[in-house]
């Protein structure tokens, strides 16, 4: 469904009359990497804090652009180091114009959460980093990473078992790695899939000397989660709906980063 609806995105904007093409101007992953350092020195927890209406599974609250920006202040303010901003309009009630907001109102980098599966979605709006996922793209991975980059976009690639991430490692020049901890398909949250995964990445790692940065994604509700995230070997925790649903935003980030 999600994909036939993308289709459908993607096909309109192949038909707008006119579509600007954007230039880069990313502040992407040397910034997230020295925030991940002064965080991690500090004994804090790097937090990537997400605006996110609603997910399929749940409706989380609606969020106009103006609200946009106040959330990401919010966040911005008790300590997270990136703010991520859902655009899927159907499924995950995001839109392009959160996004603009959120990127007027603060200085984090910004990491843009859709489904993109064609070129002509990167000229739609621009952010620093950008979600593209493994299980989704296949063999067209490659071709949209050195794009992305070609953009000035860093995109941080996505996987939720051991075949898509093996077939990232091997296949793939990605250097921000997301784990989600939720499967796509069924829904279904286990923080235990980062512990599981992890070890693949630290192993590979010490085999070619490449290093990659590791995103644990999903599924983080309490303090007590993502310090187990870190204990795994996070570099840093995507957390959304726990902190949107939350009616006092700043303070739930700042206990998470705290
Ligand atoms: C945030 P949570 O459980 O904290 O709300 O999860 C984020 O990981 C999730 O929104 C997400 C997502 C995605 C959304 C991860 N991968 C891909 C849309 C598309």
């Amino acid at each position: 469904e999600i994909i036939n609806s993308t289709e459908k995105r993607v096909k309109a904007l192949y038909e707008a009359e006119d579509h600007p093409i954007l230039k880069g101007d990313t502040q992407g992953i040397e910034k997230i990497i020295e925030a991940i350092h002064s965080k991690k020195d500090s004994g804090k927890v790097p937090i990537i804090a997400e605006v996110k209406p609603a997910s399929p599974s749940m409706k989380i609250m609606d969020i106009s652009p103006e609200e946009a920006g106040k959330i990401a202040m919010d966040m911005e303010n008790a300590g997270a180091i990136a703010i991520s901003v859902l655009t899927e309009p159907e499924f995950f009630e995001g839109s392009i114009d959160n996004l603009k907001a959120v990127r007027e109102a603060i200085s984090l980098p910004v990491l843009r959460k859709d489904f993109i599966i064609d070129k002509v979605q990167f000229d739609e709006v621009r952010s620093d980093l950008i979600l593209l996922i493994a299980g989704l793209l296949g063999e067209k991975l490659e071709e949209l990473i050195e794009y992305a980059r070609s953009k000035e976009f860093e995109p941080l690639v996505e996987v939720h078992n051991k075949e898509e991430l093996t077939y990232v490692l091997e296949n793939s020049s990605a250097k921000i790695v997301g784990i989600n901890n939720r499967d796509l398909t069924t829904l279904e949250v286990d923080i235990a899939t980062t512990e599981e995964l992890i070890p693949i990445i630290k192993k590979y790692d010490r085999r070619t000397g490449e290093e990659h940065l590791v995103i644990s994604e999903s599924g983080v509700h309490t303090p007590e989660d993502a310090r187990r995230m870190m204990r795994a070997g996070a570099d840093a925790i995507l957390i959304g709906t726990s902190i949107v649903k939350d009616e006092d935003i700043y303070r739930k980030t700042k206990e998470l980063v705290d």
